[in-house]
C-alpha cells in the first residue's frame, strides 16, 4: 500500500498538478520569478519523487527577466494527449497565458505559444489555465477571469469567475469570446479550474477562498465540457478554515488516479508555527490527501501530516549543478560558473534589493534547517542569504574586514558585525524553533546567523524568522537559501544543508 507522505514536495512547490502516462505520475508547480522555470518531478509510486527537470530552461520561454515580484509562472496545468505532454501556464505579468509541449516531461520543452483572444494577438486574459479535450478532440482551456491589469487594485482585484474558450492549438488562437462557467459557491476569488470527464460525466473542480486561511477546493458536474455545471452538495470538498489541523491553506487541487487505482488530490497547504499558527516560513508546499466516490461525487479527505526523515545535501562543485538550483529572474548559468571544485559567482553591480541579484539558491525545503558554506574571499564581497523577495531577506555577509549579518524587512534594515580579517571561512545559517519561554504568541522560527573564524564557530546575529513568512512578505514564493556575490568575485567551495520537519 502506498505510502502518502505530507508534504508531498517540500519547500515552496505551490499550485500543483498532476497527470498519470503509463506507469508514472509527473506533477508541475509554479516558479514564479525563478529560472529554470516550472518544475518538473516524476514518481512511479507517489511516494518518492524526483526532479526530473523543467519546462523553462531556455531565455525566452517565460518572459520574468523584468516581472514584480511574485509574477511570472503562475499555475501550471499538465496533461498528455496524443503522445504528447501539454501544459498551459500563465506567465503573470510576463508573456500571459501559454500552452508548453514535449515528448519528455523531462524536456525539452517547446518555446511556449501565446493563446491569443479570437479577435487579436493579444494574450486570453486570465489566470490558472487548464487544458482539456472532448472525445472529438475539440480542445478546452478553462481558466480563472481575474484580470490582472496594471491599475490592479490589491483590495479589489476585478474578478470575471471561471471562463471557458474553445482553442485552435494549431494557431493558439480562441474560437470565441470567453464564457462564463459555474464559479463555485460564493466564495472570493474562483480559480484553478480543472475539468475531468469520468465515467461519462464532466467535472469541473475549483478553488475558492483565496489561498490563504479562508482556502477551499469545490466542485461541480455537468454533461458537456461547457457545462451547464452543478455545484456538489458537499462543497467545499475541502478546506483547513477554522480547525486546528498543522496544515493550512489547503486548495489549488488536481484529480488523479493514483497507485492502487486509488483516487487522489494533489493540492496546496502551508505549515504554520508560532502560539496561534500564524507563520508559513516555507511558503506553499505540495501536498496529497486521498479521495473516495460517493453517488458520483468525489470526497476529498483532510489533508494530514506526514513528513519524511530529514535531508542531508552535500554539494561537490566539480560536479555539474543539478537541477535544484534557481536564479533570480535569470538563468543559473548567467550568474555563476564553475571552477575545479568551486563554484564562482562574479559581482555585477547588483544587490538582493535589486531584480536580477547574482544569487544562485536552493528551495528551504525543512523547517528546522542549517546551510553552511565555505566560501573564499577573494577581494570580493558576498556571502550567504535566505531570501523572500527583494525587500526581505536574511544575509550573511564576508570581504568587508567584517562578517556582517543583515535583517532586511521592508525599509528596515538592521546590521551585525564581527571583525575579521579572514577571507576564507565557513558561514552558517541556520533556522531553528524557538527556545525557551516565547510569551503567548511565539513565532515560527529563529534565523542563527554564524561564521567560522580562527577555528572557532563565532555566533553573529540571531534573528526571528516570522518576518521571512508568507504571510508577512505577502509571498507567493518561499525561502529559497543562496550564496551571492556583490563585489568582485565570490568563490563557494563547499555546501552543506541539513535539516528536518521536527
Ligand atoms: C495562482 C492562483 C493563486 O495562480 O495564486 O491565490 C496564484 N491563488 O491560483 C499564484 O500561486
Amino acid at each position: 500500500m502506498t505510502t502518502l507522505h505530507n508534504p508531498l514536495l517540500n519547500g515552496f512547490h505551490p499550485d500543483p498538478s498532476v497527470v498519470r502516462v503509463g506507469d508514472a505520475w509527473y506533477l508541475a508547480t509554479s516558479s514564479f520569478e525563478y529560472l529554470p522555470g516550472i518544475p518538473i518531478h516524476r514518481s512511479t509510486d507517489f511516494e518518492t519523487w524526483e526532479l526530473i527537470g523543467h519546462v523553462a530552461t531556455r531565455p525566452g520561454q517565460l518572459g520574468v527577466a523584468e516581472v514584480p515580484t511574485g509574477g511570472g509562472a503562475w499555475a501550471p496545468t499538465i496533461r498528455h494527449h496524443d503522445g504528447l505532454f501539454h501544459l498551459v501556464i500563465t506567465d503573470a505579468m510576463g508573456r500571459g497565458m501559454l500552452h508548453f509541449t514535449a515528448e519528455d516531461a523531462a524536456g525539452p520543452w517547446s518555446d511556449g505559444d501565446l493563446i491569443t483572444v479570437a479577435d487579436g494577438d493579444e494574450s486570453v486574459f486570465g489566470i490558472d489555465p487548464d487544458i482539456a479535450w472532448d472525445a472529438d478532440g475539440t480542445c478546452y482551456v478553462t481558466f480563472s477571469g481575474l484580470q490582472l491589469s496594471g491599475d490592479l487594485n490589491p483590495n479589489a482585484p476585478t474578478h470575471l469567475g471561471i471562463q471557458q474558450v474553445t482553442v485552435d492549438l494549431t494557431t493558439h488562437t480562441a474560437l470565441e469570446e470567453p464564457r462564463s462557467l459555474w464559479s463555485g459557491t460564493g466564495l472570493m476569488f474562483p480559480e484553478a479550474p480543472h475539468l475531468y470527464e469520468i465515467d461519462g460525466a464532466w467535472y469541473l473542480m475549483i478553488a475558492e477562498g483565496g489561498t490563504e486561511r479562508g482556502h477551499a477546493i469545490s466542485i461541480a458536474r455537468g454533461d458537456s465540457p461547457a457545462g451547464p455545471f452543478e455545484g456538489a452538495p458537499g462543497n467545499p470538498l475541502v478546506s483547513a478554515r477554522s480547525t486546528p489541523r498543522p496544515i493550512q491553506n489547503t486548495g489549488h487541487g488536481d484529480l488523479v488516479v493514483g497507485p492502487d487505482d486509488r483516487w487522489l488530490c494533489v493540492l496546496l497547504g502551508v505549515r504554520p508555527r508560532s502560539g496561534t499558527r500564524a507563520f508559513s516560513a516555507l511558503g506553499r508546499e505540495t501536498f496529497v490527501s486521498p479521495v473516495t466516490w460517493a453517488e458520483g461525487w468525489p470526497q476529498i479527505a483532510p489533508v494530514t501530516l506526514n513528513p519524511r526523515g530529514g535531508t542531508r545535501v552535500e554539494v561537490d562543485f566539480a560536479d555539474l549543478l543539478d537541477d535544484e538550483w534557481i536564479a533570480v529572474r535569470r538563468l543559473p548559468e548567467e550568474v555563476a560558473s564553475r571552477d575545479g571544485d568551486a563554484l564562482v559567482l562574479t559581482a555585477d553591480g547588483s544587490t538582493l534589493a535589486d531584480a536580477q541579484p547574482v544569487f544562485l539558491g536552493r528551495r528551504q525545503e525543512h523547517l528546522t534547517n542549517e546551510v553552511t558554506v565555505g566560501i573564499d574571499i577573494a577581494g570580493g564581497i558576498g556571502g550567504l542569504a535566505v531570501r523572500y523577495d527583494e525587500r526581505f531577506r536574511v544575509e550573511l555577509e564576508a570581504g568587508s574586514g567584517a562578517v556582517v549579518a543583515r535583517a532586511v524587512v521592508g525599509d528596515i534594515v538592521q546590521t551585525w558585525s564581527h571583525p575579521t580579517a579572514q577571507t576564507t571561512l565557513d558561514l552558517h545559517l541556520a533556522s531553528r524553533p524557538p527556545e525557551g519561554a516565547v510569551g503567548m504568541v511565539g513565532t515560527s522560527d529563529v534565523f542563527h546567523l554564524a561564521a567560522t573564524i580562527d577555528g572557532q564557530r563565532v555566533e553573529i546575529a540571531s534573528f526571528d524568522g516570522r518576518f521571512l513568512s508568507s504571510e508577512v512578505t505577502e509571498s507567493f514564493t518561499g525561502r529559497v537559501v543562496g550564496v551571492y556575490a556583490v563585489e568582485g568575485t565570490v568563490r563557494v567551495r563547499t555546501w552543506i544543508a541539513e535539516g528536518d520537519d521536527e
